[in-house]
């Protein structure tokens, strides 16, 4: 390994993490998914599992969480080899606790997560994984989660809410389904509905996954509402707004969440947005691989724009390596390389230490190029930008710098 590359992975190490977007939450909720089960069926599993058994969504779906683990152990990592993203990280999470990933069952790691203590997993979890603060994902429209913030709970300082608002836009809940009702009709109402909630929740940011097809300027619903309602809120009370740009929900909804797709996105619909808003600050991300280029010219064009994360299908090594390399060459360190995404507890520890490594090879082979160029890199140099890059950037641009 090249001197720089080692320099470059123990920063890695040493730099504490912000996870700018999970689906995680405080403990005092009790709403965090985490073991094995939760694990493997994990949607991203669900989704290569029902490829390489001939099995009906419904049919496994109707079975009790067990037996869906059961399954799509014996589907992905004993009946096949587990070479995809999704499944290695499941191993990397075993063998970080210690458990065997060449496991025939599930036995040796159920009686594992059972005997843990949630809560001191949960600082354990989060020492693996190297993070010292993390955002959730909070749906007022979730009617498991809504009423817990009518009251007030004693909150872990390192977890911070992001205010989620896709039924406002036209999407739908990313938590359970079934409240749509409460969605705010008009662009009055959903002012108020946001004041409300920031009020509740004191979020980092508002945040909406969207379609390919977003367009600005737009005047359907839900253009109307980013322009009168959404936007507006987020400069009153001095938040960014995180775009997660896309998403075709549902295009096979058999599947449920597993079922979900992508499209290319015209991102000069973005462009306009900041052009026309120099007040508002966007944290972005975009899903298709052919957008990534995009992204970055839109945030060398506009300051207001933070790309972020390599989201859901980019999030695969090959393409974190090639996507962080691209934004290291057009953006110097100012983007968020990456987010956890993370939908169960102990997926921040593999999707840390896999990112972390994908964003190593990409820096190096930039001071790599300064090295031929003459410049040389110390260490301290090194140490800035990592911290730049997994903490600094998310913190600060959010308000989360203590
Ligand atoms: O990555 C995922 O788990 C997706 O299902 C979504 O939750 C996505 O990240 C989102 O926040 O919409
Ligand atoms: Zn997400």
């Amino acid at each position: 390994m090249p001197k720089i590359e080692t320099h470059v992975n123990q920063a890695m190490d040493l730099v504490p993490v912000f996870d700018v977007h999970t689906h995680l939450y405080d403990p005092s909720f009790g709403l965090t998914l985490w073991g094995i089960d939760e694990l493997l069926t994990y949607h991203y599993l669900v989704a290569e599992t029902l490829r390489v058994v001939a099995f009906s969504p419904e049919k496994f779906f109707a079975m009790p969480k067990l037996a869906q683990a059961d399954f799509v152990w014996d589907a992905l990592f004993v009946r096949n080899t587990p070479l995809s993203e999704a499944a290695n990280g499941v191993l990397t999470v075993l063998a970080a606790f210690g458990l065997d990933p060449n496991a025939r069952d599930l036995a040796e790691a159920r009686a594992y997560f059972s005997s843990q203590d949630p809560r001191e997993h949960f600082d354990k979890v989060l020492n693996l994984a190297g993070i010292k603060e993390f955002v959730m994902t909070n749906d007022p429209f979730d009617p498991k989660e809504a009423p817990l913030w009518q009251v007030r709970m004693a909150r872990d300082p390192r977890v911070h809410a992001a205010l989620r608002i896709d039924p406002l836009l036209g999407g739908i809940s990313i938590g359970a389904a079934g409240a749509a009702d409460s969605v705010p009709a008009g662009t009055t109402d959903a002012r108020r509905f946001l004041d409300t909630w920031i009020e509740k929740m004191n979020p980092l940011y508002l945040a909406a996954s969207l379609p390919p097809t977003f367009s600005y300027p737009d005047d359907s619903r839900r253009g109307q509402m980013l322009s009168e309602a959404v936007l507006p809120a987020c400069r009153h009370h001095g938040i960014p707004f995180a775009m997660m740009i896309g998403v075709n929900k549902r295009v096979n909804p058999r599947l449920g969440d597993a079922g979900d797709s992508l499209g290319t996105a015209d991102l000069g619909a973005l462009e306009r947005l900041a052009n026309d808003h120099p007040d508002n600050r966007f944290l972005v991300t975009t899903l298709a691989r052919e957008n990534a280029q995009a992204l970055c010219v839109a945030a060398r064009k506009f300051a207001n724009i933070l790309p972020f994360g390599c989201w859901w299908f980019m999030n695969n090594p090959s393409l974190i390596e090639e996507v962080t390399l691209l934004r290291l060459e057009m953006l110097g360190t100012s983007f968020i390389p990456q987010h956890s995404d993370a939908r169960v507890l102990e997926q921040v520890v593999y999707k840390w230490r896999h990112s972390k490594r994908d964003i190593a090879r990409a820096l190096t082979t930039r001071y790599e190029a300064l090295e031929r160029a003459g410049r040389e890199v110390a260490d301290a140099e090194v140490r800035r930008d990592v911290r730049l890059l997994l903490h600094d950037n998310a913190a600060r641009f959010v308000g989360a710098v203590r």
